[in-house]
């Protein structure tokens, strides 16, 4: 098989960090981007020469431009974009909530993702390649205090969608991976480092794992040429839907 690239998003931690690692074990080349170097520069310790660390902060779009530009020689030639990177910052139902924490979300979960996007898609459409954006079940089902987040994956799910109907023609695949609750640093970074309400919602609840995720995006990758997994929403057997409330006044 021909050497492949790979490059994800998002990959100091959690399903990123554990999709960089799979897919290097698979023979891939992966480019790793994240804002914090140091992590980068652990994996790559890890993983060796075919680990390439790009730090640059997918919230803003002149760096996003930069980091694409920069690639060069072999690393430009991206056959695979995994769109990982993408945070919930709070967890409380509106009005009490921080139009800050919904900007940044919506500047990371949409804004990056997208224009992250934009400018792979010439290479992508060139090699043939792939997108694989990795939104949530927070997108398909609302709930309190969902708000924003559960709205930005939304647009990540239509978006690719989307893609899909414009990309006809071009060979590019395009995929929706919506995972439920996997255990990672997701909820540390939207309680803001509250560690009893990570453990509360993990705890004996068998959550998915980071791996389980990298298993399936690594699982989506290796389709046939002519197979495009257009969605794919995956939960642990213990996360169900809890269904429609009404609020009687008396
Ligand atoms: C996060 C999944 O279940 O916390 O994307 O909404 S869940």
């Amino acid at each position: 098989m021909m050497p492949r690239t790979v490059l994800i998003t998002g990959a100091t931690a959690g399903i990123g960090r554990a999709a960089a690692r799979m897919f290097v074990a698979d023979g891939w080349t992966v480019i790793g981007t994240g804002r914090r170097e140091a992590r980068l520069q652990e994996l790559r310790d890890e993983l060796g020469e075919t680990f390439h660390p790009l730090a640059f902060d997918i919230s803003d779009p002149a760096q996003i431009k930069a980091a694409v530009a920069g690639l060069s020689g072999d690393l430009a030639d991206v056959d695979l974009l995994i769109n990982n990177a993408g945070l919930a910052l709070g967890t409380t139902p509106v009005p009490d909530v921080d139009l800050d924490q919904w900007v940044r979300m919506i500047d990371t979960n949409v804004t990056g993702l997208t224009v992250m996007t934009h400018e792979l898609l010439p290479t992508l459409i060139v090699r043939n390649g792939g997108i694989i954006n990795v939104a949530s079940i927070a997108g398909n089902y609302a709930y309190p205090g969902g708000n924003v987040y559960g709205a930005t994956k939304a647009f990540v799910r239509q978006l690719s969608l989307n893609l899909r109907a414009d990309l006809w023609g071009t060979g590019v695949r395009v995929t929706v991976l919506e995972p439920g609750m996997t255990e990672t640093e997701f909820t540390l970074v939207r309680t803001n480092g509250d560690k009893s309400s990570h453990d509360k919602l993990y705890n004996s609840a068998d959550p998915l794992t980071a791996e389980d995720m990298a298993e399936t995006l690594l699982w989506i990758a290796s389709r046939p040429a002519h197979v495009n997994v257009n969605t794919l929403e995956v939960m642990p057997v213990s996360q169900s839907f809890a269904g429609i409330r009404i609020h009687h006044t008396t």
